[in-house]
């Protein structure tokens, strides 16, 4: 091979490898509220859904609204939003139409969700720290959509842009995980006490290629003794 075309090459396997992290021992940090930090989660598949669960952990002082998880598709900003509304209210989208949940109160404390829905019945499934809130149900029949942009950190209103910074993300976020089926309550309590087996087959926080913008920081998690 020649210096140039070994060049290309080198250049080629940086680019293809896009460095699938294990990030089971790191957390995102949101340092500050912008209108532009993020990470861009790359999915394993993007194919159309017709159910998902996406599990992951969060941990904030934020008291205003934020994006926990922000899901686009072209023409479907909220092809599926993960969303804390204030103090007690989370709302779940599909397909750009939104359920609001009323959960626990919120405590200085790493809080873990998987929310699911099955486009079969609609079923929404929101559980807070392993327990299930009650049940609600949207979009049956629905499919979301292919070719996601997949966002943490801040709330798309188009696909790939449109933040908020009323709407972004600040503190840490860790353990995301997201399956193209409904966990069932067994792995649910799995994926709370992060075994680290139980891996998503979209999102897989085992081995994530990601692409952060701006102000966000990769650092080890803190031993859960700390808390
Ligand atoms: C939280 O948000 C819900 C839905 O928007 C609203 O009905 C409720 O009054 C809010 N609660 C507080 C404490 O602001
Ligand atoms: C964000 O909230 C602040 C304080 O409420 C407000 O002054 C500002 O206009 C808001 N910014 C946007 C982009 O909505
Ligand atoms: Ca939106």
């Amino acid at each position: 091979m020649t210096m140039r075309g070994l060049c290309y090459f080198l250049v080629l396997v940086a680019v293809l490898g896009s460095s699938a992290e294990d990030m089971e021992e790191n957390v995102f940090i949101f340092p500050k509220a912008t209108a532009t930090s993020h990470v861009i989660l790359t999915p394993k598949t993007t194919s159309p859904l017709s159910r998902f669960t996406v599990c992951l952990r969060y941990y904030t002082d934020l008291t205003r609204p934020y994006s926990l998880f922000s899901f686009a598709t072209s023409g479907k900003d909220n092809d599926i939003l993960i969303y804390k509304e204030n103090a007690t209210v989370f709302s779940v989208s599909v397909g750009n139409e939104d359920l609001f949940f009323r959960g626990p109160v919120d405590t200085m404390s790493w809080m873990h969700t998987c929310t699911s829905w099955d486009s079969s019945t609609g079923v929404v499934t929101l559980w807070i720290n392993g327990k299930p809130l009650p049940r609600k149900a949207m979009k049956k029949g629905y499919s979301v959509k292919a070719q996601p942009i997949i966002i943490l950190g801040q709330e798309q209103d188009s696909y790939g842009g449109g933040f908020d910074i009323n709407q972004s993300f600040v503190g840490e976020i860790t353990d995301v995980n997201m399956w193209d089926s409904v966990l069932s309550p067994n792995d649910v309590q799995l994926a709370l006490a992060n075994v680290n087996w139980l891996v998503g087959n979209i999102i897989s926080w085992k081995s994530q290629s990601y692409k952060s913008k701006g102000d966000v920081i990769i650092q080890p998690k803190f031993p859960p003794s700390s808390y």
